[in-house]
């Protein structure tokens, strides 16, 4: 009857999220921008996998990229430059039951935040850490950065960088306990949401290097492999990255790579004639420290107590 309420059941009705649920405020990056295309990516697959905003979490250091979690209407952390890995260790040790998106810079992971990477990717704590990679340091205005290509012309070296540029895909596969390596380009969204997607489902920490546009300083940085995508070598296995028919023949150039293959990984990764895109290294069976780290979450505050005297008890004197 109108205007008489039928339903009295308390029960929450069954939620569906759209893609709104998790859009947050305007992105504020400069047009072109490759972020932009993986901030979509990663609010699409949110809302696909159809993850509680309340329970999903995105955490950073500082640079451009990094302000990725303002633009996510779900719990977010923006930290200090360098430290976006051990808050979302800090978070996955004692929150498991949320899902963690980590976007960092080649600034903040590779220079600043170099140990808190080597150490994270070791503890293989489940995550999707993805590393926004415009070999250039955005936020700051053009400074070099550790992926800066050798003879590329910066603020800091305005007569091109001296040294050769450090690979972040042969350093994590270098890294003991490694389990989730994969490359993608932010200007290809449909492999970049398919990567990110593999990295979701991976148990411990999914480490995933995106290729990233940065239009404003250096807007020629990609030119060779957006022009020429024969120079993208596209990485092809069952127990890969799943390859939208659009993608495979966009890139034509394939290779039949087992991720599972340590060595073989380390050998496509220090390719310098083609980029490879795809699922480098996986191994979901590596040991991973939240699950060490979880012991004891289950009991009662009283137990817990009791536990932490205990622990403090095997201290005296
Ligand atoms: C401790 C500290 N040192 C230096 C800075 C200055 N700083 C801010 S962002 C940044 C580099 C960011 O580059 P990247 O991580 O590549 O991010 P992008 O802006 O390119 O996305 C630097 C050096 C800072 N904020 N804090
Ligand atoms: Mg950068």
């Amino acid at each position: 009857m109108y205007g008489l309420k039928e339903d009295w059941s308390l029960d929450d009705p069954a939620r569906e999220f759209v893609l709104d649920d998790y859009e947050g405020g305007t992105a504020r990056w400069c047009s072109g921008c490759g972020d932009h295309g993986v901030l979509t990516a990663v609010q699409r697959l949110c809302r696909d996998e159809q993850l509680p905003p309340e329970k999903t979490v995105t955490v950073s250091g500082i640079g451009c990229s990094s302000r990725f979690p303002h633009y996510m209407k779900t719990y977010g952390f923006h930290g200090l430059h360098g430290r976006a890995l051990p808050v979302a260790c800090g978070v996955r040790a004692r929150r498991p039951d949320l899902h963690i998106f980590v976007a960092t810079g080649d600034g903040d992971c590779c220079a600043i935040g170099t140990a808190h990477w080597i150490h994270a990717v070791r503890y293989n704590m489940k995550m999707v850490v993805m590393l926004l990679d415009n070999n250039i340091y955005g936020l700051t205005k053009m400074q070099t950065s550790p992926t800066t290509k050798r003879g590329a012309t910066s603020n800091t070296h305005p007569d091109g960088s001296m040294l050769d540029a450090l690979n972040p895909l042969t350093v994590t596969l270098g890294i003991t306990n490694a389990s989730f390596v994969a490359q993608t380009v932010d200007w290809n969204p449909a492999h970049v949401y398919a990567t990110l997607r593999a990295a979701h489902r991976h148990p411990g920490l999914a480490f995933v290097r995106i290729l990233q546009r940065c239009p404003h300083f250096v807007p020629k940085l990609w030119d060779e492999l957006t022009n020429d995508p024969n120079k993208v070598l596209l990485l092809d296995h069952p127990d890969g990255i799943p390859v939208d028919p659009a993608v495979a023949r966009a890139y034509k150039n394939h290779q039949r790579h087992d991720p599972h293959d340590l060595g073989a990984a380390f050998q496509v990764a220090r390719r310098e004639d083609v980029v490879p895109i795809g699922l480098l290294y996986h191994n979901p069976d590596a040991q991973r420290y939240d699950e060490f780290s979880a012991a004891g979450h289950a009991l009662q505050p009283e137990a817990r107590l009791k536990a932490i005297d205990a622990a403090i008890d095997r201290f005296l004197i």
